[in-house]
């Protein structure tokens, strides 16, 4: 058999199954809070534009508006002022070969669960390689904090001195580049941690990932349904022409075993 005709009759007969990793977009959705300075997020909005009424006897339709970082969604390399020279680095420019592939995932549920400003550092890294293997090259890694749990304020968890949310740092994002990953994705509002201003650089994920041509996914779900290795990602965003990212459908490959 060929390989997409074992992976057709896999899908088949249910031995890989689809895991749907995407939020619904819902006005109630939280969009992430910047300090009032700067420019906001918008939230998702649908309006209707007929309904099988006079404005369109046979047909329903809406308009939608958002944000390109609205709900689950992805991060191109032009989104950060580190990767504003970055080659096809916009929505419509990527090359869609990064839009699938290998996904490794990291589980800090317990640290996040324990503390609300829970840092990823190389050291958890290089424990999973250590159970799991080495991160292939190419590969999507993925934060497992549970945070999607979380609902309304909660999920933001915006206190007097900004938002408090789990995260990686600098060197945690430093030791995934050299692993030469193609992205970082995770449960929260941002890549970053909710106090990641304050790191060095600020917003190391974004900073960093974006400088280096890398790619970044927000408000993911279902991690918990996802093995540590082996899944495949799939995660190819709206082709919007300059676009800094695009909510997306999120899909992860799973193997179940027989
Ligand atoms: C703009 C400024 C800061 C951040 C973000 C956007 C995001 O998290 C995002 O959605 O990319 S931290
Ligand atoms: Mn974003």
């Amino acid at each position: 058999m060929t390989p997409l005709a074992t992976l057709t009759e896999a899908l088949a007969s249910g031995r890989v199954r689809v895991i749907d990793l995407t939020h619904t977009l819902d006005p109630d959705f939280p969009v992430i809070v910047l300090p009032a300075e700067f420019g906001q997020c918008a939230r998702f909005r649908m309006d209707e534009v007929s309904a099988y009424d006079h404005r369109g006897p046979a047909w329903k339709w809406h308009n939608l508006s958002m944000s390109e970082h609205t709900g689950t969604h992805f991060d191109a390399p032009i989104h950060w002022v580190t990767g504003r020279d970055v080659a096809k680095g916009s929505t419509d420019a990527i090359d869609p070969a990064a839009f699938v592939g290998p996904v490794c995932v990291i589980d800090c549920a317990q640290g996040a669960a324990e503390n609300e400003d829970f840092i990823l550092e190389p050291a958890h890294i290089a424990a999973w390689e250590a159970e799991h293997g080495p991160i292939p090259p190419g590969a999507w890694v993925l934060m497992r904090t549970d945070w999607s749990h979380r609902h309304g304020a909660a999920y933001l968890n915006l206190k007097d001195d900004g938002a408090h949310s789990p995260g990686p740092s600098p060197a945690a994002i430093r030791a995934l580049l050299a692993r030469g990953i193609t992205g970082f994705g995770t449960e929260c509002v941002g890549t970053d941690a909710g106090q990641a201003a304050h790191f060095d650089p600020p917003y190391p994920a974004h900073a960093l990932l974006h400088g280096a041509g890398k790619y970044g996914l927000q408000c993911l779900r279902n991690l918990d349904q996802l093995p540590p290795r082996g899944a495949v990602l799939i995660c190819p965003p709206l082709k919007i022409k300059g676009g800094t990212g695009s909510p997306l459908r999120v899909l992860a490959l799973v193997e179940e075993t027989p």
